[in-house]
């Protein structure tokens, strides 16, 4: 059968078949190509900052389809969106992108590329269905079959693939939708069918210690497709926490459940108030817990966070309300602490009259919570009615509902506040069905108890880890570390196993909430941006009383001291005395005009543009990951709040700056591209980690003409000139893509003309990029080992970062494998020796393990092109 033929065949059997069978079809493709994707025996296309959006993608996808599919037999219309909320099909989108664009990206048009495509027209057959848009269902279920077929193609000239190859592929999908219109009997597809691919895939789920996975995808064969529903709620109601953490760490919930008796609602949800001093937070903080509580008193204004909770008793369900005051940069910093399951409260004081206080705080709370909804109170303390454009910040955000009414008086009103906030708590799709299992669940309760979360507030602020152990048994709960995972990441305890002194304890989250805010708030009321160890207890007494001895008592300043920076909301200056730097609390304005450098037209420029306020913790956290290149003058660091000057060892200079919807980046120098494509790499990790839609990039081709980066890949790509309307010339734009190292496939291959023929489904390789990740990490490793006294094992990194330096611009892999042979592999192998003096030291200090692991990954990337042998990646439990 001839493509043609075969597409020809493929229509007018979909023409036969409802909308809703042709979207059970693309399904059906989709479930076929995932375990192709793998081609190369591992996900290591996927670029490591986007794997666990990326796998998760991969893996869930057909989870949402079978879910979505459910909704649509059973569910009334407007029940399937509100259960399959907006913001998962939105997320879920990206992620199928993103994973893509990696495959895209490392290889060319391959396996990997078509099989995730086959992924993301099963994917938009599914929506739609949903949206009743059959004939879109049909033509993406027609491209779900040929992007398969495309995979298969690419896979039999592998050689791996050999049952019936690719004729088989177009007889057998032909048949299964025959079999549909007949309605009789329904053609099985073997694991067989893949040959060697089978194992290839399941040894790469292995590797990614997805093992819940591999069975999952062996048992839908081993059942024909047919599916439990059971399994696919569990798996799409894991908690978010957790799925944010990617397949491996769902699948290890998952297996954990399924030991557990029985399983229990997550039962808490946190309310968080925002508003203007005076608004009546606090009012509506207490009143919902009582109706009748009294309004508080001018001199009652809160100083830090007051917490309140609300206790739905019949539900055994419970808000957790917060009441912020204090410097919105303890409002950054909540971020790393709350769980997601929030919902946000802006109230607005109606007779401000100032519709721009309302924006702030939505943008605020866009910032911080993207998939999150807020409901608007607007307290009407006199009669007066504001005039607000409601309908327009309905459109602009995420806006659940507004209430208006005066906190004080309107009884009847905020009876109805109340009870929609009761309900949104109980029913929010996303959440509601979140479970834990019951021994589990014991286990955080006991624990939110002793820390006195929401009630007795004399209990202790940490516990030892035999304690915790003692309560693991006496619940009859299993592997506490894993448990502890668990809880910290759903925010009920925290547990900290990288940091030295403090991996034998569990910690009461809202003692780190509360300390690392009095710090924040001392130092914006003293108006200062550093502090040191030694003026913690101070700042604590000043904030907090007498509660400051018996809550942060000296002993533990220090693990206070470790959580800012591991938070990434301070560095440390290089200073002798060991100074904390909170980059948020620097002066907003950037240096005199003298004091900035300059730049020229044919220097680098680029910028990360939005569509939204940038959350200013952004910068901040950039400052701090890269606060040890800050440039100075006359000891002076040229650092500001919102941004900061770079430099390298080699002269060159850069200026990264934040300015309302955009982050600019300019540089210059000797060693230009590779600061520029470092800057970037680390700014697209810092967006990433905030859920919020990835910035629109651009960089400046000529004088003042900007182009979006991937209109410059596109043109280099298809080798077509860009127009330039200006000035009606047409203009390459290989240098520029060159001079911005943006990675365009024909821009790769140009440069790599002596490298090796590359083979079909083989990722280019670039020797000089990857020497220099290699050298960017083992940099961070000598730092952080030498500044825990293991000068020896620093040395040896010394060493083997010369050699890389040499090997940079080697392009034959056999000089490669003769040169790098030796160093580099055997220390990674000394890592990699449990009990072994080098694991030990790596593993105690900050983010070593992650760095160790970061550094193998890049390695075996390498060995495989320079046929070195691969290592395993250090800490990793097999
Ligand atoms: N008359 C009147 N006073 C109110 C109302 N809501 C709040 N207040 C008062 O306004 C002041 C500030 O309110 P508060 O809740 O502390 O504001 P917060 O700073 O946003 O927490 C307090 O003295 C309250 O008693 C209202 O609806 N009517
Ligand atoms: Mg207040």
């Amino acid at each position: 059968m001839s493509s043609r033929d075969f597409e020809k065949q493929l229509r007018k059997y979909l023409n036969k078949v409802s909308g809703f069978e042709a979207m059970v079809f693309a399904h059906h493709c989709g479930l076929i190509a995932v375990p192709m994707i793998p081609v190369n025996g591992d996900f290591s296309f996927l670029k490591p900052h986007h794997q666990n959006k990326a796998l998760e993608a991969i893996l869930d996808t057909l989870d949402l389809n079978l879910r979505l599919l459910d909704a649509l037999t059973v569910d009334t219309k407007g029940k399937q969106l509100e259960v399959i909320s907006f913001a998962s099909l939105e997320n879920r989108k990206k992620s199928i992108n993103i994973a893509e664009s990696d495959a895209i990206i490392r290889s060319t048009h391959d396996v990997r590329h078509y099989s995730i495509l086959v992924l993301k027209e099963a994917y938009i057959s599914a929506i739609a269905q949903l949206r009743e848009f059959t004939f879109e269902v049909k033509e993406a279920a027609k491209n779900a079959a040929t992007c398969l077929l495309q995979a298969a193609m690419f896979l039999e000239k592998s050689g791996r693939f050999s049952f019936g190859g690719v004729d088989h592929t177009r007889n057998y999908l032909i048949e299964v939708l025959k079999s549909w219109v007949s309605k009789t009997y329904r053609p099985a597809m073997l694991v067989e069918w893949y040959g060697s691919q089978w194992s290839v895939f399941q040894k790469a789920l292995e590797r990614e210690n997805c093992q819940y996975w591999a069975k999952l995808f062996f048992s839908s064969f081993d059942s024909n497709f047919s599916f439990d529903l059971e399994g696919v709620n569990l798996r799409l109601n894991v908690p978010m926490e957790t799925k944010a953490r990617g397949p491996r760490a769902v699948g290890q919930f998952l297996e954990r459940l399924s030991g557990q008796d029985k399983t229990r609602r997550l039962n808490e949800a946190r309310v968080l108030i925002l508003g203007d001093k005076g608004a009546g937070k606090t009012t509506l903080a207490r009143r919902l817990k009582n109706p009748d509580a009294s309004l508080p008193e001018e001199y009652e204004s809160t100083k830090g966070i007051d917490r309140i909770d609300w206790v739905f008793q019949d539900e055994d369900l419970k808000a957790r309300i917060w009441d912020f005051a204090g410097h919105v940069v303890t409002h950054a910093a909540h971020r790393f602490f709350l769980s997601e399951r929030c919902l946000y409260i802006v109230v607005y004081d109606g007779r401000t009259d100032n519709p721009d206080r309302l924006r702030y705080w939505l943008n605020h709370m866009k910032n911080y919570g993207p998939n999150s909804d807020a409901i608007l109170i607007i307290n009407l303390k006199d009669p007066h009615l504001p005039q607000l454009p409601i309908n327009l910040l309905k459109e602009q955000y995420r806006i659940d509902h507004v209430f208006w009414l005066n906190l004080g008086k309107d009884t009847n009103k905020l009876d109805r506040v109340r009870t929609h906030i009761h309900e949104y708590v109980r029913d929010h799709p996303s959440w509601q069905n979140q479970v834990i299992g019951a021994q589990d669940y014991a286990v955080k309760q006991e624990l939110e108890n002793l820390f006195g979360i929401g009630g007795n507030k004399n209990g202790p602020e940490l516990i030892s880890r035999e304690e915790f152990d003692a309560m693991v048994k006496k619940h009859k709960a299993s592997d506490p570390e894993e448990l502890l995972s668990m809880l910290h990441s759903i925010g009920a305890s925290f547990w900290y196993p990288d940091i030295e002194g403090c991996d034998t304890l569990i910690l009461n989250p809202e003692w780190i909430t509360d300390g690392v805010y009095a710090l924040i708030n001392w130092l914006a009321n003293k108006e200062r941006y550093g502090i040191l160890q030694s003026e913690f207890g101070q700042a604590f007494r000043d904030q907090l009383g007498d509660l400051a001895k018996i809550r942060f008592p000296d002993a533990q300043h220090g693990f206070l001291y470790q959580l800012l920076l591991k938070y990434e909301l301070a560095y440390e200056s290089d200073l002798e005395k060991k100074e904390l730097i909170i980059p948020h609390l620097l002066k907003e304005d950037q240096p005199k005009e003298g004091n900035m450098p300059v730049f020229q037209m044919d220097d680098l420029y680029l910028r990360f543009r939005t569509n939204a306020p940038l959350p200013t913790h952004m910068i901040s956290q950039f400052i701090v990951r890269h606060h040890h290149k800050i440039r100075t003058l006359r000891k002076q660091p040229l650092v500001w709040r919102h941004g900061v000057i770079l430099k390298d060892s080699q002269g060159s200079v850069a200026l990264v700056r934040s300015m309302n919807w955009k982050i600019e980046v300019m540089v210059k120098g000797a060693n230009a591209t590779r600061m520029l494509s470092s800057i970037r790499e680390s700014l697209r990790d810092i967006f990433d980690g905030y859920i919020a839609q990835e910035p629109n990039l651009e960089y400046q081709v000529w004088f003042n003409k900007w182009l979006k980066e991937e209109d410059i890949q596109s043109h280099v790509e298809s080798k077509v000139p860009y127009f330039d309307p200006d000035t009606k010339e047409n203009r390459d734009l290989t240098d520029q893509s060159i001079r911005y190292a943006i990675q365009a496939q024909s821009v790769v291959r140009g440069l790599q003309t002596h490298q090796r023929q590359q083979e079909e489904g083989q990722p280019s390789f670039d020797m000089e990029k990857s020497c220099v990740n290699l050298q960017t990490d083992l940099g961070d490793l000598y730092r952080k080992l030498k500044r825990a006294g293991a000068d020896e094992e620093a040395e040896d990194i010394v060493e083997i970062q010369e050699i890389l330096k040499d090997a940079e611009g080697l392009t034959d892999p056999k000089e490669v494998k003769k040169t790098l042979g030796k160093g580099l592999y055997r220390f990674l192998e000394e890592l990699n020796e449990e009990g072994g003096h080098l694991h030990k030291i790596v593993a105690g200090v900050r983010k070593g393990k992650a760095i160790a692991q970061d550094i193998a990954e890049q390695y075996n990337y390498l060995a495989q092109w320079a046929g070195l042998p691969q290592v395993n990646k250090p800490f990793l439990k097999n």
